[in-house]
């Protein structure tokens, strides 16, 4: 049985691919973060009492920011493969926490490549690393962005993803690692984050439908992305590990968005206008955008055979069938008098 070692395991993606490699028959360990509230809510379905002889997904808790932990997990579950997913993830907050940013994203992926490197030469395993570097790195480059495309971040959370980056590399060329760095677009879900656009959007729309929200305040609609679907992602991440040679893929689907048509989409799905509930407040700009992402995943289609499922459509219908829902069970408690607490408050900070 093949053992995984996964960081960022309660993210959305992180979420994705456990499911992913439990199907295909691995043991699956997971590096969680101690909270004062549970954090485990998006693998809490597929959570077995680690006392269940048929268990094959574990938990340790570790950080990023905490090398001798990533040693001691490294030696205790010594995988087969590593997925470092975990990050500072959101592009605004890391103009806020620069530095706390760089030491998660740029840092903390160095420290667990040191743990790492130093655990293969002490235990003679092969070890194989995946990377989740991230198309923020091509910022302003203009469309469309492939393997080759220079970096140009535009944010701390971007600097640090490129630092990452080629921290990845030097470890593979300086030392024979099997490293591999993913270059993924956006990719959303109903487990996306509330507080980035698509589920900040799908979120409020669901939620003004039910009467339960006014207004939905956003910053700049005329960004474009590159939206693709999580769950087909997690396995393009998956087969470059798989391959003979590590080597750097762009994963996206060719086709890009702006986030006004993100919302023509959602609401338009709902049957409302969004010009009448959507507010801009300058506090979601960003000092410096990042205007247009189009990924041109050629060489993941010839080389890993993946492409993506789901469209762009798609995408919209089940993130808003999943947020209606929701919302529906808000609605519910609160006509039964229930006061409820809302989730995320997405509208408050990002
Ligand atoms: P999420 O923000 O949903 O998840 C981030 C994960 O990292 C969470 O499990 C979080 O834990 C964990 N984490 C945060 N800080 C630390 C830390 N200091 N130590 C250990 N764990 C930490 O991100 P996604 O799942 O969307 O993305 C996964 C990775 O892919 C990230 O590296 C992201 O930057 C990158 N990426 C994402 C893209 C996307 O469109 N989703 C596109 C390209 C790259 P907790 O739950 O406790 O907060
Ligand atoms: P992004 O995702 O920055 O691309 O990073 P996000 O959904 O936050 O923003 C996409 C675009 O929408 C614009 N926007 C807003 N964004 C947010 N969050 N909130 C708003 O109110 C709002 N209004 C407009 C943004 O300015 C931006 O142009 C995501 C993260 O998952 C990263 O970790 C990942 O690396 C990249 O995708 C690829």
């Amino acid at each position: 049985m093949k053992r995984a070692l996964i960081t960022g395991i309660t993210g959305q993606d992180g979420s994705y691919l456990t499911e992913f490699l439990l199907n295909k028959g691995y043991e699956v360990h997971g590096i969680i973060r101690r909270a004062s509230t549970f954090n485990t809510d998006r693998i809490d379905h597929i959570y077995r009492d680690p006392h269940d002889p048929q268990a094959r997904l574990f938990l340790h808790y570790g950080d990023l920011t905490d090398g001798t932990g990533l040693r001691r997990i490294l030696e205790k579950v010594q995988p087969d493969e590593v997925y470092n997913l975990a990050a500072q993830s959101h592009v605004k907050v890391s103009f806020e926490q620069p530095e706390y940013t760089a030491d998660v994203v740029a840092t903390g992926t160095l420290r667990l490549l040191e743990a790492l490197r130093d655990y293969i030469k002490v235990s003679g395993h092969k070890v194989r690393f995946y990377q989740a570097g991230s198309s923020e790195m091509f910022g302003a480059s203009p469309p469309p962005q492939n393997e080759k495309t220079p970096f140009y971040p535009r944010s701390p959370y971007a600097v640090s993803k490129v630092a990452a980056y080629w921290y990845a590399v030097n470890y593979r060329e300086a030392y024979g690692m099997f490293i591999c760095n993913g270059i993924l677009f956006n990719h959303e879900s109903p487990r996306r984050g509330e507080t980035f656009v698509t589920r900040k959007i799908t979120r409020a729309a669901t939620r003004i439908k039910l009467g339960l929200q006014d207004k939905l305040y956003l910053g700049n609609l005329d960004a474009k992305r590159d939206w693709g679907y999580a769950g087909d992602y997690v396995e393009a991440m998956w087969l470059m590990l798989q391959q003979d040679e590590p080597d750097d893929y762009v994963i996206a689907t060719g086709e890009s968005h702006s986030v006004r048509e993100f919302l023509e989409e959602a609401f338009g799905l709902l049957g409302l206008d969004w010009r009448q509930y959507v507010e801009i407040d300058p506090r979601y700009f960003r000092p410096t955008e990042v205007e247009h992402l189009l990924g041109d995943a050629t060489k993941a289609r010839q080389k890993l055979g993946w492409k993506p499922k789901v469209t762009f459509k798609e995408l919209v219908k089940m993130m808003v069938e999943h947020d209606l829902e929701l919302a529906r069970q808000e609605k519910l408690l609160k006509d039964a008098g229930y006061a409820v607490a809302l989730r995320g408050m997405a509208n408050a900070y990002a």
